[in-house]
């Protein structure tokens, strides 16, 4: 079993149902899910016309090797409804992989840990909740120094 984390995002639709149902659905893709931090509206990073997200990082255990986990996740994207068009603009729900146990990969269409898993607070802010004192395994930083000195962008917890 390898401890994952998986960062959610939403900006279209029913934001929060959207996150509760990829929620439940990753568990019948073979992905136990252990804790959910609470969920922040963010503003949007990187592509800027478009509307404010709704965030959330997930914990869980999974015994599917690295590419299956991108498979399983994808069918979840896809099973609410996500159509590829803008990079990096809106959508109903992305699911990326931020941490695979302490494992690197490096492929054409994978790549872990997330790259620009530093740069963002609207991953390390409930990043932060669940496992501040994690290390990326090749910069050795804590989530909590990422959190510190990462550039600024509105982060907030809902509810
Ligand atoms: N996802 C992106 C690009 N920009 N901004 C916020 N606030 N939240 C996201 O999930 C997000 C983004 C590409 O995946
Ligand atoms: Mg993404
Ligand atoms: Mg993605």
């Amino acid at each position: 079993m390898k401890r994952v984390y998986l960062s959610l995002g939403s900006n279209i639709g029913n934001r929060e149902g959207n996150l509760r149902k990829a929620v439940e659905r990753l568990a019948a893709q073979e992905i136990r899910v252990l804790h959910t931090s609470r969920i922040y509206e963010t503003e949007p990073v990187d592509y800027k016309e478009q509307a404010w997200f709704l965030n959330q990082v997930v914990e869980a255990e999974t015994a599917l090797f690295p590419m299956q986990l991108l498979t399983r996740i994808g069918r979840v994207e896809r099973e609410l409804g996500r159509r590829r068009t803008v990079r990096n603009g809106p959508r109903t729900i992305d699911i990326d992989i931020l941490f695979y146990g302490l494992a690197t990969v490096e492929t054409a269409r994978l790549e872990i840990p997330h790259p620009r898993i530093a740069q963002r607070r609207f991953v390390l802010a409930p990043l932060a909740e669940l496992a501040p004192d994690l290390r990326h395994p090749v910069t050795h930083r804590s989530v909590r120094q990422m959190l510190e000195s990462a550039p600024p962008a509105v982060v907030r917890p809902i509810g």
